[in-house]
């Protein structure tokens, strides 16, 4: 029967799922409750028809008994069912159980048949079906699909999909969903009198409810193909909004290489002969993997030099890829259930961090993607939110897709990578992951099942490993080099620090790359690995007449926080001397970080503040001077640590007096280094653009100069920054001098931002730019250009990156944040309130910064608190929010 000429009057027995208010606390799902479905779902055949304002679903689904004396039971959510058949026939043996639709079934094997409606333009969560710009898409990772029918939800229940949509032709052109098209046609005119047209679309590999997809709507494509390593073709799309086809070009490159480079690095090869990618501009999180069609935030598809910076197209490169990757890991391989995310996450994170490595630069993408570990999952580890990148229990799962899930997550993988790596002349870590993929190929896996394939294929004994995945908290390992005679040995400890939920921890093993340097030749005897598997341990080192200069944690080999009571003057040899890059960043780093972190306490002498000062700029000097740099290391290595960085180095910080520090010791350098800095904004301006290594880092390194000159020769930077702005012929100079004008007090900084607001009306991607960068601006007045922002006609609570572009920006800007009036807080607080009834997901993403109260100083943290405290009182929040603010109170 077509879907339209079914009744629409709700069957005797409909139940509405969510009448009944939510209980006061959700329910809490552990980890150790695991069991396997009652019921498997070989096959679905899904039937829409489509509107914006009214569509409509029958699902029919092949149900198989899996378990003895079980009803089957269907995940909903804010849905109804208008009418369940049981193979053919209307039923009458089914109930409601809060969201669940209960149906008693004899026998082991039924087809099942529910309708239900949707309003898409009604759904601003947008999880489920929901309309974005006129066109209609989905999204359902982690549980989006029990918003669009009745299912088990859950991801270790594997069905083949088929999917039939039909609609009308003018305001859906375009009609996807996963796999292959294999039939389309003509429909009648609908009850408007609309054309309407349909297309069937059938999904070969079976695939949990959670990489579903569907996608209607005005689009075009740019087209190109990938011919894989067996010779097959593959026929790739990027579906944009007309208007937006010369943005692609760059995704489009990034595609083909992701589908290059997985079958270089891992021998993992496409396996449908089409593959769609869909740009949206309402998205909650990046991109979506859905099997052969990935939908994307237009962010992280659109790209030209005009309206995106070098970083834009870096952050193309790298989401792509990601996406791409998890055709393998996290489609062809999935979750048994979530607990088990970081199976997906943290491997193909760092699948993506290796492909971006081998795009680009190795040594600048590992330091970027320690300088995000530092920033985002540091101090998530360290708060109230800390949680193993597996975690035991949840109650909202959107909360865990989180930097220690992903980022934590990848670099645990790294390290089993080291270590089967390390001196071995082969890559045994590829046979753990070729192991990996021909063992569970299919099957909805288990975080165990990855380590248990390593440790086969690489030869491993992970048995002590494992800690990895149930302790929260980053390790601090401290060292001391002691030296005698010949010998250097080194005395490492470790200590867990407790976390929520965790009250006593194990030693793990941490694997530490390490070089011994000579003083005198500035010259180390080769790089060893030991791992510290203990709580303390000592590695002797034969050979050394002189006491060596220890470089320790090389590569960052192990994502823990090193405290090595490193000299200053060691520490500046090895600024200067190691032969690992991100050694020396590191060296340089500690530098700042030892000498702002004593500042900011207020714990040097005008003496101490001199010679720290002295010696910084002494390092500074010679990463200017040293030209055997290229650009791109050099604007990294003079990136200052993050505010938020040297805020985790105390037990309660002081954002104003960080921001003092970190701006003066700035504004030092850059007027006892004047000459450098203008002749290195001299010489990186006159190179011409292009998208090759050499041109982007003179770009990096022309904004970073304008930093230096903005904190310590405000009107030389003003007079660069308007002059790089009008020359400007590409975003990346164009938003660095912004940038720069944005914090100064200059006419030039209203007469920019104007400019830039007009020049790129209707880019919306652009003018969430223009948004950050006034709320995230060292501009003293930041918080109140934030109140007037909140009233732009520019700014709206329903599309996820505005809202993001204004106030993540104003959160990750600590003085401003942070104001000492409390007002900062407010700010935040009433934002979580007013978005959470219209889009929890995000809202719940600004819980975090308030969350850190317990390491600010106690006025501002006694009014964070309060803050929550005011979220918490609130009648009606969402599992998300409810969740994130009571973990950040308790
Ligand atoms: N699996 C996606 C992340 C993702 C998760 C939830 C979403 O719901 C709004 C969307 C995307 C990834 O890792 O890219
Ligand atoms: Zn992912």
């Amino acid at each position: 029967m077509d879907i339209a000429s079914r009744p629409s009057e709700p069957a005797e027995n409909t139940a509405v799922a969510n009448a009944a208010p939510p209980p006061a606390a959700p329910a809490v799902i552990r980890r150790e409750d695991y069991t396997p479905p009652a019921w498997l779902v070989p096959e679905v055949s899904l039937d829409f028809a489509l509107g914006v304002d009214g569509t409509r679903v029958v699902s029919d689904l092949l149900v198989r008994r899996n378990a003895p004396g079980q009803p089957l039971r269907l995940s909903g959510d804010g849905i109804a069912a208008r009418e369940v058949l049981v193979d053919g026939r209307p039923s009458n043996h089914w109930r409601m159980e809060g969201a669940d639709l209960v149906i008693d079934l004899e026998g082991d094997e039924h087809r099942v048949s529910i309708e239900t409606a949707l309003n898409p333009a009604a759904n601003s969560q947008l999880m489920g079906l929901y309309a974005s710009n006129g066109m209609l898409c989905t999204q359902c990772e982690a549980e989006g699909f029990r918003r669009i029918t009745f299912h088990p939800d859950r991801p270790d229940v594997l069905s083949v999909y088929r999917v039939r949509m039909a609609g009308p032709k003018a305001d859906f052109p375009i009609l996807l969903s996963n796999g292959n098209c294999v039939a389309s046609g003509e429909g009648p005119p609908n009850e408007n009198g609309e054309d309407t047209h349909w297309a069937e679309w059938h999904d070969p590999w079976p695939k949990p409810s959670y990489l579903f997809a569907l996608v209607a709507g005005d689009l075009v494509a740019t087209s190109d193909s990938f011919t894989t390593m067996n010779g097959r073709k593959v026929d790739l799309n990027i579906w944009v909004r007309p208007g937006d086809e010369s943005r692609t070009h760059h995704a489009m490159r990034s595609l083909i290489n992701s589908m290059k480079w997985d079958e270089e690095a891992f021998g993992r090869e496409y396996d449908l002969d089409l593959f769609n990618i869909v740009a949206v501009s309402d998205f909650n999180m990046g991109a979506m993997e859905n099997k052969g069609l990935n939908v994307f935030n237009t962010r992280y598809v659109l790209a030209d030099p005009e309206t995106a910076t070098d970083g834009d197209y870096d952050a193309v490169e790298g989401v792509i890829g990601h996406e791409y990757f998890h055709n393998w890991s996290g489609n062809r391989i999935t979750c048994r259930d979530w607990f088990q995310l970081s199976l997906k996450e943290g491997f193909t994170v760092l699948r993506d961090q290796m492909f971006s490595a081998a795009m680009g630069s190795e040594p600048v993408k590992r330091i970027e993607d320690v300088r995000v570990l530092r920033a985002a999952q540091f101090p998530e580890d360290s708060g109230p939110l800390a949680h193993p990148i597996r975690p035991d229990s949840y109650q909202e799962i959107s909360n865990f897709y989180t930097a220690t899930v992903y980022n934590k997550g990848a670099e645990v993988i790294r390290m089993m990578r080291s270590m089967a790596n390390f001196g071995a002349g082969a890559d045994r870590f590829r046979k753990g992951t070729d192991l990996y993929f021909d063992r569970h190929d299919g099957e909805a896996a288990t975080c165990e099942d990855f380590v248990k394939a390593i440790e086969d294929g690489a030869g491993l004994d992970l048995t002590r490993f494992r800690l990895w995945y149930s302790q929260a908290g980053t390790p601090r390992v401290t060292a001391r080099l002691a030296h005698e005679g010949d010998v250097a040995t080194l005395h490492l400890t470790q200590e867990v620090p407790l976390t929520p939920g965790q009250a006593s921890k194990q030693p793990m093993p941490i694997p530490l790359r390490l070089a011994l340097f000579d003083r005198a030749s500035g010259k180390h005897g080769g790089e060893q690995l030991v791992v510290l598997d203990q709580a303390e341990a000592s590695f002797t080192f034969p050979g050394h007449a002189e006491a060596p200069v220890l470089s320790l944690n090389r590569g960052f080999s192990a994502p823990v926080a090193i405290d090595a009571a490193t000299s200053q003057e060691d520490l500046v040899f090895l600024a200067a001397h190691d032969d690992d890059p991100f050694a020396r960043y590191e060296a340089l780093q500690s530098l700042i970080v030892r000498h702002l972190v004593a500042a900011a306490a207020e714990e040097l002498s005008d003496d101490e503040r001199f010679t720290g000062r002295h010696a910084i700029a002494s390092a500074i000097a010679a990463v200017l001077d040293d030209t055997a740099l290229d650009d791109l290391m050099r604007g990294e290595l003079l990136i200052l640590p993050g505010e938020g960085y040297l805020a985790e180095q105390f037990a309660q910080a002081d954002p104003t007096a960080i921001r003092r520090e970190r701006e003066g010791l700035k504004g030092w350098l850059a007027q006892a280094l004047l000459a450098r800095f203008t002749a290195l904004h001299d010489r990186a301006s006159a190179v011409p653009f292009s998208l090759e290594a050499a041109a982007r880092g003179a770009r990096k390194v022309k904004t970073q100069a304008l930093v230096y000159l903005a904190a310590g020769a405000p009107e030389e930077a003003a007079r660069r920054a308007a002059a790089q702005y009008d020359a400007a012929d590409n975003m990346t100079d164009r938003q660095g001098a912004l940038m720069t004008l944005c914090g100064l007090d200059t006419p030039g900084r209203a007469e920019k931002l104007a400019d830039f607001h007009a020049r790129y009306a209707g880019n919306a991607l652009v003018i969430d730019k223009w948004f950050s960068l006034q709320a995230g601006s060292l501009h003293g007045d930041a918080l109140a250009h934030v109140k007037a922002l909140a009233d732009h006609p520019d700014f709206t609570l329903g599309n996820p990156n505005r809202v993001r572009s204004l106030y993540m920006a104003f959160a990750a800007n600590p003085a401003a944040f942070h104001d000492p009036s409390g007002e900062g807080y407010r700010i935040i607080a009433d934002l979580i309130l007013a978005l959470d009834p219209i889009n929890a997901q995000t809202a719940a993403r600004f819980v975090p910064s308030l969350g850190r109260w317990r390491r600010i100083e106690p006025a501002r943290a006694a009014m964070m608190r309060a803050e929550l405290e005011r979220i918490a009182a609130a009648p009606s929040l969402s599992r998300d929010t409810f969740e994130q603010v009571t973990r950040s109170l308790g």
